[in-house]
């Protein structure tokens, strides 16, 4: 703590926006935690007009970093949802858009030395049990933004951030196919439910009577069909009442069209995603992947060694995932992330 402020990095991470903490910044209980981190992204408030949230569950984002308090990884990483118009902090998910600035943050932070060149930092994601390795350029031992990798999504070019992942498969929910079975009929509606790092209800867009390439807005008139999919499929994925929880997230696939494997609209749980977001692109990629879940029949498989893409209403998103059976080998993709600003923010006070 700083006064009445906190020290605090804001950062892109891929095509999400957050508030990067060290975990020592921060009240270590998580009820003064949380109340601190609605005030300064000033929540509850659709415009989040008193705080540096961007009223938008994409840019109302917060990440806790630490020292890794075991020898498998060199950061743990807590994601933290911070709620736009509910009082909400949720650690029940994972973000892997935020993850991709988790390792450049460290280093800026001095958890972890710089490599000359490149630097590969281990990060515990503590929402769902995982590691993930990042590696980035780091030339003369200096983070290095700059790059020419684009990803949809994002405006002009960065430096890439390689992200690998390691027992993503049922991080949330114990196994990548919850509920037991390859395939659930919710409300007259058969769907797949996966977790390959993110817990998603895939549905074909035609059963729902949609063709799956309207825009995110034009979705919008789902959202009670999509809540009523989600609250009975959190029941039979494990993840018991998941009214107010941001998990599980619905993706209505259709055949792709713009070279993809599959084309995608994602509800986050009910607002559809602008494109999709990182360890949900790997689970529904995964899902699709299996001969006899939904989506398999209408994705289009690229060859072996090209990356799977996933597209979704801004363009596409690659990832790879290596399947042996039901077993996940890896998974991996590539993202950007960007230091947005450094400094201390103030918290509004308490009404
Ligand atoms: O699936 C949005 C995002 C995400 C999560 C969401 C994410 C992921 O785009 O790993 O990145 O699904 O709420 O940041």
């Amino acid at each position: 703590m700083n006064g009445d402020g906190v020290r605090c990095m804001m950062m892109r991470g891929g095509t999400s926006k957050g508030a990067y903490f060290l975990a020592g910044d921060l009240p270590s209980d998580p009820a003064g935690r949380d109340d601190l981190l609605l005030r300064v992204m000033g929540a509850p408030d659709p415009r989040q007009i008193d705080g540096i949230g961007g009223a938008h569950p994409l840019t109302s984002k917060v990440a806790v970093v630490s020292r890794a308090a075991g020898a498998d990884a060199d950061v743990d990483y807590l994601f933290l949802q911070v709620g736009v118009e509910e009082p909400v902090v949720s650690d029940r998910q994972n973000c892997g858009n935020v993850l991709a600035g988790i390792g450049p943050f460290a280093v800026e932070r001095g958890l972890v030395a710089a490599g000359d060149e490149r630097t590969s930092v281990r990060i515990r994601m503590v929402n769902s049990h995982s590691v993930a390795t990042a590696t980035f350029p780091t030339p003369g031992g200096v983070v290095d933004y700059d790059g020419d990798t684009a990803i949809s999504g994002v405006p002009g070019t960065a430096a890439p951030v390689v992200l690998d992942f390691a027992e993503t498969e049922g991080s949330s929910c114990g196994a990548l196919l919850p509920t037991g079975r390859l395939r659930d009929v919710i409300d007259g509606i058969e769907v797949t439910c996966v977790d390959n790092g993110m817990p998603v209800v895939v549905a074909a867009a035609s059963d729902l009577g949609v063709t799956g390439y309207e825009s995110p807005d034009e979705l919008d008139a789902l959202r009670d069909r999509v809540q009523s999919l989600r609250l009975q499929a959190g029941e039979l994925m494990g993840l018991g009442d998941v009214t107010g929880a941001s998990v599980p997230k619905t993706t209505l696939v259709a055949p792709p069209r713009a070279g993809g494997m599959v084309c995608t609209r994602t509800f986050i749980p009910l607002r559809v995603h602008a494109s999709i977001g990182v360890l949900g692109a790997v689970s529904v990629a995964t899902a699709v992947l299996i001969d006899g879940a939904v989506g398999h029949d209408l994705a289009e498989f690229p060859p072996p060694g090209v990356p799977m893409s996933v597209e979704h209403p801004t363009g596409r998103l690659d990832v790879e995932v290596e399947l042996d059976g039901m077993t996940v080998r890896r998974s991996s993709i590539v993202r950007t992330a960007r230091k947005l600003f450094d400094g201390t923010v103030f918290p509004r006070s308490r009404p």
